[in-house]
């Protein structure tokens, strides 16, 4: 495939389907070169078929509070204004690389975007509300429900937060991506934007905000988005640090002396290091970093290589994060095949 694709694709060209309804698609590997994913093409996970929220759609916020109330799209717009660029990644992404292939859909890597969201800090409302002392976590709920095998009747899309987690200021109840009103397939009219986190915990279709004096334990929260091994449990929360080679891409012919490009992320941190090797891996060697769009958006990295002779050459990157979390060379197998942040190569053609 040429380089110079257009990067303002849209219609069919702008995202690659994994699954028609409801809609799951990646962004393009030609596309993930860029800094700002353009916006027809940011991935969209969603797990039921879309819920349509009329524009007198008002969101309920309850719980242990002192005073619930429910706010409009207009008085939301009122409201000061936050906006965040994010790199944003399911939790699923690359399950397609691990082996053997869990269950779920059939990410390979571009489940994973960046872009500006903008709206309401979360904490805004929260404070309106006045949050009980007791308050632990504070639930999202979104309009979308339907059936799973693994569970009787019904199931709803919620998902809880830790109180510091919603109660950070870049945690925003957003109205708009990109400059524009939020599309149907990002959650229209307002979701959650949790940066930092993978993509499970912003709630899109955003109905109701409940502050829990105990933990949440839904279908989404103890079901889903947890790490399994061997029956052993634990929650998907932020995303792992993780790197992405963007040029050459895959299976592509390259000159011995080749510049290498891509990005590097963490939802621990900012990125401290990321290396390169080449083949077997026996030597890494750093990387240039760039400067991210924004403390939640992904690094730049960038290195000249000097491919050995041979038809073909694998390159392989490797990220650290400045809270010292490096990429594994293989992550340890779970049964829903969450934060595959293993070391990813790259095999491309030499000469
Ligand atoms: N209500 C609701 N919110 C949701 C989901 C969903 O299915 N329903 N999917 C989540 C998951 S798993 C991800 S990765 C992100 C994807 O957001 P996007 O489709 O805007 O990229 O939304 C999250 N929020
Ligand atoms: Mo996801």
């Amino acid at each position: 495939m040429s380089d110079d694709v257009a990067l303002d694709a849209a219609g069919t060209d702008a995202l690659d389907v994994v699954r028609a309804e409801p809609l799951c698609a990646e962004t393009p590997a030609r596309l993930l070169s860029s800094s700002i994913t353009p916006a027809a093409s940011v991935y969209v996970r969603s797990n039921f078929a879309l819920p349509l929220l009329s524009a007198t759609h008002t969101i309920d916020i309850g719980g242990a509070v002192q005073s619930a109330f429910a706010i409009s799209l207009p008085e939301l717009a009122a409201l000061p204004q936050r906006q965040v660029t994010v790199t944003l990644e399911c939790a699923g992404n690359g399950r397609l690389g691990m082996d053997p292939v869990p269950t779920g859909e059939p990410w390979r890597f571009g489940a994973v975007s960046t872009t500006n969201w903008s709206g309401v800090s979360l904490c805004t409302l929260l404070e309106r509300a006045g949050l009980g002392s007791d308050v632990v976590e504070v639930l999202g709920v979104g309009a979308d429900a339907g059936p799973r095998d693994d569970a009787e009747g019904d199931v709803r899309f919620a998902r809880s937060l830790p109180i510091a987690d919603a109660m950070h200021p870049d945690t925003i109840v957003a109205t708009h991506m990109a400059g524009a009103p939020l599309s149907v397939d990002h959650g229209a009219p307002a979701r959650l934007i949790v940066p930092g986190w993978y993509g499970m915990a912003s709630v899109k279709w955003l109905v109701g905000l409940e502050a829990l004096t105990t933990p949440f334990g839904g279908y989404f929260q103890r079901m889903r988005y947890v790490y399994d091994v061997d029956g052993t449990i634990a929650p998907v929360r932020r995303a792992r640090v993780k790197s992405m080679i963007t040029s050459p891409t895959e299976g592509r012919q390259c000159a011995r002396a080749v510049t290498v490009q891509g990005w590097a992320w963490s939802g621990a941190g900012a990125i401290a290091r990321v290396e390169l090797a080449v083949n077997d891996a026996a030597i890494w060697m750093d990387a240039a970093l760039g400067t991210p769009e924004s403390a939640y958006a992904w690094t730049p990295f960038e290195a000249e290589l000097l491919l050995p002779e041979g038809a073909t050459a694998t390159i392989w990157s490797r990220a650290t994060d400045t809270a010292g979390n490096a990429q594994p060379e293989r992550i340890a197998w779970n049964r829903l095949g969450y934060g595959n942040n293993g070391v990813r190569g790259v095999a491309v053609g030499v000469g």
